[in-house]
């Protein structure tokens, strides 16, 4: 029966990174695996880059697995149906928690003639546990934003500290501690998608399966959790720029990345960029600050256009977040760039209601 590997944890922990390198992994040791993205919004950067990096991709867009658990379950079988993998990676919303209850839970008790549920890890973003998660506090919170990430490293019983390569060896040490302090049931791992350490042995624990003995759920308040999403603006939209000459995609990626330190934007939870030429692509994240680009195949060498995809989730309206993305296109214009084919939605996520709550 097919597994399922399900992975949590906030907006820019490194969820897609993980699942893409899992993947490929998995395949390499001669594994069949499918994908499956999933966003409040769509047209997603996460189901074209896994997509482009040659995985069986899919997505449960327009709400999270919780709220559209029906959704996600008929995705699952649809998958297990045309493709038939052995292994399915399927990465919820970083603005979502109490996973554990609302999807694991009834997928375990009701529908474990389907998919064989074996993981639900959730990954802590290193880099935020070295400044963010260390001016909250997490272990009496008290703010919406403060309760949520709380409860997600709480209510899981696989923590994955991620993002290692940025850490030292102390201050994994110490992220590992307050992990202890915040849930002292959980099974630890260290891991990192760039350098491939502990993935391996993460993925060889998951599918032998983790205990899912969710019973003891972990208390939430929905209206709490309602105020901690909708604290974030959300707009996913692209277009395409279009050059009387030629142009190196560095060159518009580079703007493109620094605009979003932009105060009126607030905290940019995760904003990310994808970049569509003739001769290949590259995504690149801002998650608070931090840029990093995820090679797909860069293209080397210079274009006439470029297809721009991009999502970002930040601490203001999404009204800001349109205008600020209208003066990205407007500079974009004054570099003497043709603008076409704008399309794009944005949103406060609604409070969650879980199918099975
Ligand atoms: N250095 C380093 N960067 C990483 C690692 N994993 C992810 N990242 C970077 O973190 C950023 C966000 O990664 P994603 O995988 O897109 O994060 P996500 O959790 O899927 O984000 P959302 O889907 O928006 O919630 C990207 O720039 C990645 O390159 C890692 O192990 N090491
Ligand atoms: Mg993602």
């Amino acid at each position: 029966m097919t597994k399922l590997i399900l992975l949590g944890g906030f907006l820019g922990s490194g969820k897609t990174t993980f699942m893409v390198k899992a993947a490929s992994l998995l395949e390499q040791q001669g594994m069949k695996v499918s994908v499956i993205s999933n966003d409040q919004g769509d047209t997603l950067v996460d189901t074209m880059y896994s997509r482009w990096e040659g995985l069986d991709s899919h997505e449960v867009s327009g709400g999270c697995f919780c709220c559209r658990f029906p959704d996600f379950l008929d995705t699952l079988k649809a998958v297990i149906a045309e493709t038939g993998p052995d292994v399915i990676i399927a990465e919820a919303v970083g603005s979502c928690t109490d996973l554990a209850a609302t999807v694991i839970n009834p997928l375990v008790s009701f529908h474990q003639d389907t998919v064989e549920v074996k993981a639900y890890l959730s990954l802590v973003d290193g880099l935020r546990m070295q400044k963010e998660y260390l001016e909250m506090d997490l272990i009496n919170p008290s703010l919406p934003g403060e309760v949520l990430i709380s409860h997600q490293i709480r209510e899981s019983e696989v923590l994955v500290l991620s993002k290692s390569d940025l850490l030292d060896e102390a201050q994994c040490g110490k992220s590992l501690d307050y992990l202890k302090q915040l849930n002292s049931r959980a099974i630890n791992f260290v891991c990192s998608s760039r350098t491939g350490e502990g993935l391996e042995a993460l993925l060889e624990a998951s599918l032998k399966g983790f205990p899912l003995d969710f019973t003891d759920r972990v208390p939430i308040d929905y209206q709490v959790y309602a105020e901690a999403e909708a604290a974030y603006g959300w707009y996913n939209g692209s277009w395409t720029i279009e050059s009387t000459g030629t142009v190196d995609p560095m060159d518009v990626s580079f703007p493109l990345m620094e605009s979003f330190r932009n105060p009126e934007l607030g905290e940019v939870a995760h904003a990310k960029v994808l970049l569509v030429t003739p001769l290949g692509g590259m995504k690149v994240s801002f998650v608070m600050g931090h840029i990093q680009a995820d090679d797909i195949n860069v293209p080397e060498g210079e274009v006439k256009e470029i297809r721009i995809v991009l999502n970002i989730r930040s601490a203001c309206s999404p009204q800001v977040i349109e205008k600020h993305v209208e003066s990205v296109q407007a500079a974009q214009k004054e570099e003497g760039f043709t603008i076409r084919d704008y399309t794009w939605n944005s949103l406060v996520p609604s409070p969650p209601e879980p199918y099975y709550s």
